[in-house]
């Protein structure tokens, strides 16, 4: 399927979806990282300091001459206390589906670390895709899969992902991974609801970029952002409502949306460590070590092949 069928496809379904990756067009990837210093959405600060604060171990335990491949790495920002501790000929893989940003990134961390191999590489990593041959081995492949983007996948795609990135690790690799952990709901319904109206703003430009890039025609002055906590499952589920009803046209289908209806165009599960635990052994994966902040909203997991 190409990617405007899978669009189609989506809005066709009872309850009308579109994936989240069409969230990262340019402006997409700016407000995401506008997010993530908002006060109100605590993984960001929170995963960076369980970095900062570990990041001795992190690095001994990643060893030398590895190779870093992070997947959805945006712009870096996290990626930026690990690499200053990665140790001789590390090789540095980001890999995002935002070309321009990557391609921005990968540049300035050039700039910032001179001895380091940078090979950013385009694609949609929920996809098969070529990862690029370093000029000189490493010794390792580390996944780094930080911000708990994990969380965007309902289950049985997230362990699909993770065994993906079982047989990208290789051998002797490992995976280290930031997981959101489930904790009062009302905190984590702030952080989808923020009060400068930046995570409305980035939900709502997922239209504006399918009508661009897509030939789409949403009306954008009809919907409206809602983000809620589903306790039972453990997610926060951001949707796009539509207030008026509308007919939309893409790829030459029609779309009916009826007033109140909305697409799902987000999830962001949250897990426990046990849940989490389950879920990478199933992929292969034990969990070596976990590292948490004091108020246990986020962990950063280190896993190791089984
Ligand atoms: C990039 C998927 C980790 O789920 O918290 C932030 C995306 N969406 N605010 C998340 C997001 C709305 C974010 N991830």
């Amino acid at each position: 399927m190409t990617e405007i069928q899978e669009i189609v496809a989506g809005l066709q379904q009872d309850e009308k979806m579109i994936s989240p990756k069409y969230f990262y067009d340019e402006r997409g990837s700016q407000l995401f990282d506008e997010i993530t210093t908002l006060p109100e959405y605590y993984p960001t600060e929170t995963e960076f300091g369980i970095m900062r604060e570990n990041i001795t171990e992190i690095a001994t335990l990643i060893g030398p001459q590895a190779s870093l491949i992070e997947y959805g790495s945006g712009s870096s920002r996290k990626t930026r206390v690990l690499l200053e501790h990665l140790n001789d000929q590390a090789v540095y893989v980001p890999v995002d589906i935002s070309e321009e940003h990557l391609l921005e990134s990968a540049r300035q961390i050039r700039a910032e670390f001179p001895d380091l191999e940078v090979l950013p590489v385009v694609a949609d990593f929920t996809k098969r895709f070529q990862l690029p041959d370093p000029p000189v081995m490493p010794l390792r492949n580390i996944i780094y899969f930080p911000g708990s983007t994990i969380g965007n996948f309902a289950h049985a795609i997230a362990c699909e992902l993770l065994e993906v990135m079982y047989h990208e690790a290789g051998e002797n690799g490992a995976m280290l991974i930031g997981v959101d952990l489930q904790k009062d709901p009302s905190i984590i319904e702030r952080a989808y609801n923020d009060s400068a109206g930046v995570t409305a703003e980035f939900n709502l430009n997922m239209l504006r970029h399918l009508n661009r890039e897509f030939g789409s025609d949403f009306d954008l002055d009809c919907w409206k952002h809602k983000a809620q906590y589903n306790q039972s499952e453990g997610r926060v589920e951001i949707r796009l409502i539509n207030e008026e009803q509308q007919t939309v046209n893409i790829d030459g289908t029609t779309i009916v949306v009826k007033r109140g209806e909305g697409i799902l165009t987000e999830y962001s599960h949250k897990y426990t460590l046990e849940g989490f635990a389950e879920m990478a052994q199933g992929a292969g994966f034990k969990v070596e070590r976990v590292w948490t902040d004091t108020n246990n909203l986020f962990s950063v997991q280190y896993c190791t092949r089984l």
